[in-house]
Parts: structure tokens; C-alpha cells; sequence
């Protein structure tokens, strides 16, 4: 299993940027399934991974925010964690990178998360003596550019170098499960020059972002990114930064599959590789500008969609499926892959039918949660929002991708609404002690941003595209 963070779909497989570089993951594309239409269960990391690997729903667990850990979440605390459910059945766990959210540590009152941690790479690799853009934000670790020139010094080589000699020293006849997590494109989106190099400055295409698009949202949805640390488009534009930006997030893109590509080598290398499972995922998507904001913590497209390829011995390669999946999926995927059985708080649906028919209906839509009451629900063709004061947004996919033109409160489509907002939960788990950041919480007819009430008269005349 390898991961990346916070990847949106700019990859050759979804054809999210049409200059994206990828060719490793174009070649795992090739040899699988690629999910043309799979979503993140929560828009930020920790909810996200912990839904993965638990496959709890956030707004069944109440965990939606940065913090607390996931098995501090009432609900967490004692299920059957995905490489322990393959741990219980004779299989030796690997995990090197950032897998389940940082920090990462393993509670000595818990069966073990894994049989064997490696290397984390909680710090990223070397850092500047300076921050590269000064000029945009004091935040450490907003910043990107040219760092440093030696690809090998960064953390995300590190992890893929002890995945790789793991995979060398795993005996033929073990069971194994190794989970790869690679930080990249997460900001700081520091690569070499040769990554740069591939994303030239007077080619670069960049994201169309019309300057009246969030004239059509709901005022709650403004409360999701709300005084979040990224950079607005205005700031990036004034600052003439917009374009290193994209070609920042670009470059690391390319580097990390140069990682995948490693890593794929080194089990091909292998007995083990002909019997393996391989999946890829990002934990959610990132906005590089579209709707007005960068970062992530939005329930449209572009922060909730993600890729999901899934390769495997005794199925058909280089097939696609558009049908809506969740990360959650992944869970009673693998399981079935492995003839195991998921246990019962598992919330996804297996992927084998569809990774043995990609174009079987799927009614259930993806689901993404970002704080109680506020939830995206995606499904072949559409995208439905409600956040928790009540107000909506409706996107016709094949019409308008980029999800320009919200049509909630047309009455042409009312029917389809109402169809769509039957999945969204009546009760949503209140958030689980110790939520904080990144978190909207909403109670009495009052949104909450981290904790403090956003009441009538507080200063708020927040505009991505003048702030
Ligand atoms: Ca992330
Ligand atoms: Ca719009």
C-alpha cells in the first residue's frame, strides 16, 4: 500500500493538470484499476486516515480534525485496525512514512499497530536557512521552491529506500502487508531543479479560476477555510507567486512518483511481486488556487476527489471505473483480496465486483465530511453539498467539472437533490474530545471555528479574491 498527501487529481491517471508528469504511475495505472471517481472521507489528514485504516466513517467516530489521535476517539479505541486485521491472520505489518497522521505512536495498552515501524520522516528532510517565500506566510511549513539540490537527503527517499529494502529482505513464502506513506506534494513542496525543470515557466498551463465563482456559494461554506493559514489567489497573484505554486506543487508530484516507481521496481524485483496487492491512494485532494483559496478543508471536487489504482494478480489490467468509491472502500477491499473477513465496524463495500466489472452500477455515492452537518455527497455524475446551517450547492459533472455553476435552488432539479440528500445522515457523532483544529463544529444555529463562536457582528468580510 503506498500513499501520498494530500494529492489531488493531478496525475496521468485522472488527467487533473494536463501537463502532469507520472509515468510510474501511468505504468501502475496500466497494469490495474484506476478509480476514476474515488473521494476522501474527510478533507484533512488525520479523519481521513484514520477512516482508511479503520473503516469508520468520521461522522460515525467524531473524529474530524487534526487532533486528537484516532485511538483517543471513543470509537477507535479497540476496533481492528486494517494491518491488524492482517496481523491476526499470520501476516508481518511494515509501515515507514506517514501512514496513520503525525504523530505517530503506538499506545502501549493497544495490540500492536504494527509489527514493525520504520523509518517516519516526521520532518520532512533538510530545511532552508531561510524560508524560500518569506513574502507569503510565517507559517514553517508553507513554503516551496528549488530544495535542496541532492534528491536523496529528502525524507520521502528514505522511506521509500527502507520500503524497498524491506521488500528485498521479506522471505518468498511470508504474508506481508507494508504500508508506504510519502509526504510530498504536502507543503513544504521542496524539490530539485530537475523536478522543476520538467514544469517550464513560459508553458505552464494554470488553473482557470473566474473571478465570480464564489458568487453562487452559501456564506457557510466561506467558514470551512476561514482564517486557515494557506495563501489566498489574491495574496499568491499580488505577490507574482500563483505560478511557482502550481509549478511547486507539479515538481513534487513528479518526485514522489519517482518514488512509486522505486518502490515498484523493488517489488517487481521480488518473488513476493507476482502474489502482491498493490494500492495507491492520497489521503485527500488540494486547491491550487481554484475557488479562490489553496490547501485543502473544502468539500468541492478538488479537495475531496483522489486517485485509488488497485493492481492485482488475477485481474484484468488497464481498466477504469467512473463509479463514486470511497477511501473507506479500501478496507473490505483488501480484506476480501485476502480472503479475510472485515470486521463489523467496517463501513466500506469491497471493490471486488468492480475491479472484476469496472462499469457495474454503483448506487451508493462517495461521502465527504468536514465538521458535523457539513457533508458532500458524490455520486456518478453529481455533487451535492449541505452544510450544516442548511444552505446547499448542486453540480452537474458532465456539464460544468470544475463545478462552476451551483444549480441548488433551481427547481428543475429539486427531485435530483432530494435524491441525493437522503444519504446524509440524520445524527452526525458529536466531535470527539481534544478537536481542534481545522474543525467547524456547529450548535444552536452557531458555527464554531476551532473552538470559538462565530457570532453576529464579528468581524468577518473574508474575500479570497481581495484578502
Ligand atoms: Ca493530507
Ligand atoms: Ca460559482
Amino acid at each position: 500500500m503506498i500513499n501520498m498527501d494530500d494529492l489531488n487529481s493531478w496525475v496521468g491517471p485522472l488527467g487533473g493538470h494536463p501537463q502532469v508528469k507520472t509515468p510510474n504511475l501511468d505504468r501502475l495505472a496500466a497494469r490495474g484499476t484506476v478509480f476514476t471517481n474515488a473521494h476522501t472521507q474527510a478533507p484533512v489528514c488525520n479523519p481521513s486516515r484514520a477512516s482508511v485504516f479503520t473503516g469508520v466513517r468520521p461522522e460515525s467516530s467524531g473524529l474530524y480534525a487534526l487532533d486528537p489521535p484516532f485511538r483517543q476517539a471513543p470509537a477507535l479505541r479497540g476496533v481492528t485496525t486494517l494491518p491488524q486485521l492482517f496481523a491476526n491472520h499470520g501476516y508481518r505489518t511494515y509501515s515507514t512514512g506517514k501512514n496513520f497522521h503525525d504523530p505517530f505512536k503506538q499506545d502501549p495498552a493497544l495490540p500492536a499497530e504494527f509489527t514493525e515501524v520504520g523509518f517516519l520522516g516526521t520532518q520532512g528532510g533538510p530545511r532552508p536557512a531561510k524560508k524560500l517565500k518569506q513574502n507569503i506566510n510565517p507559517e514553517p511549513l508553507i513554503d516551496w521552491g528549488v530544495f535542496p539540490d541532492d534528491d536523496t537527503s529528502q525524507d520521502d527517499w528514505k522511506v521509500a529506500d527502507w520500503a524497498i529494502a524491506k521488500l528485498r529482505a521479506i522471505p518468498a513464502a511470508e504474508p506481508f502487508f507494508l504500508a508506504v506513506g510519502i509526504r510530498h506534494p504536502h507543503v513544504p513542496m521542496y524539490a530539485s531543479q530537475k523536478w522543476f525543470d520538467l514544469y517550464p515557466d513560459d508553458k505552464l498551463i494554470m488553473p482557470i479560476v473566474p473571478a465570480d465563482d464564489r458568487d453562487d456559494l452559501p456564506k457557510y461554506a466561506d467558514y470551512l477555510h476561514w482564517r486557515l493559514p494557506e495563501p489566498r489567489l489574491a495574496l499568491l497573484e499580488r505577490q507574482r507567486e500563483w505560478r511557482s505554486h502550481v509549478q511547486a506543487y507539479l515538481a513534487s508530484v513528479s518526485f514522489a512518483d519517482h518514488l512509486v516507481g522505486r518502490i515498484l521496481d523493488a517489488l517487481d524485483g521480488t518473488e513476493a511481486g507476482r502474489r502482491t496487492v498493490i494500492v495507491f491512494w492520497s489521503d485527500h485532494g488540494y486547491h491550487n488556487g481554484e475557488k479562490g483559496i489553496t490547501g485543502k478543508n473544502s468539500l468541492w471536487e478538488i479537495a475531496t476527489r483522489v486517485p485509488v489504482i488497485i493492481s492485482a494478480p488475477g485481474f484484468a489490467a488497464g481498466q477504469r471505473s467512473n463509479q463514486p468509491v470511497e477511501l473507506l472502500d479500501l478496507y473490505p477491499t483488501l480484506a476480501e483480496m485476502c480472503g479475510l473477513t472485515a470486521p463489523g465496524q467496517v463501513e466500506g463495500v469491497s471493490l471486488v465486483p468492480w475491479l472484476r466489472n469496472p462499469s457495474l452500477s454503483k448506487e451508493k455515492p462517495a461521502r465527504t465530511v468536514a465538521g458535523p452537518g457539513n457533508m458532500a455527497v458524490r455520486s456518478e455524475n453529481w455533487r451535492y453539498i449541505r452544510y450544516a446551517d442548511g444552505s446547499e450547492e448542486f453540480y452537474d459533472h458532465r456539464a460544468d467539472p470544475e463545478e462552476w455553476h451551483n444549480l441548488a435552488g433551481i427547481p428543475a432539479y429539486a427531485s435530483l437533490i432530494q435524491e441525493h440528500a437522503r444519504w446524509i445522515p440524520a445524527v452526525f457523532a458529536r466531535p470527539v474530545p481534544g478537536s481542534k483544529a481545522r474543525l467547524i463544529d456547529y450548535q444552536d444555529g452557531v458555527p464554531i471555528w476551532q473552538g470559538k463562536r462565530i457570532l453576529p457582528g464579528d468581524p468577518f468580510d473574508y474575500d479570497p479574491f481581495k484578502d
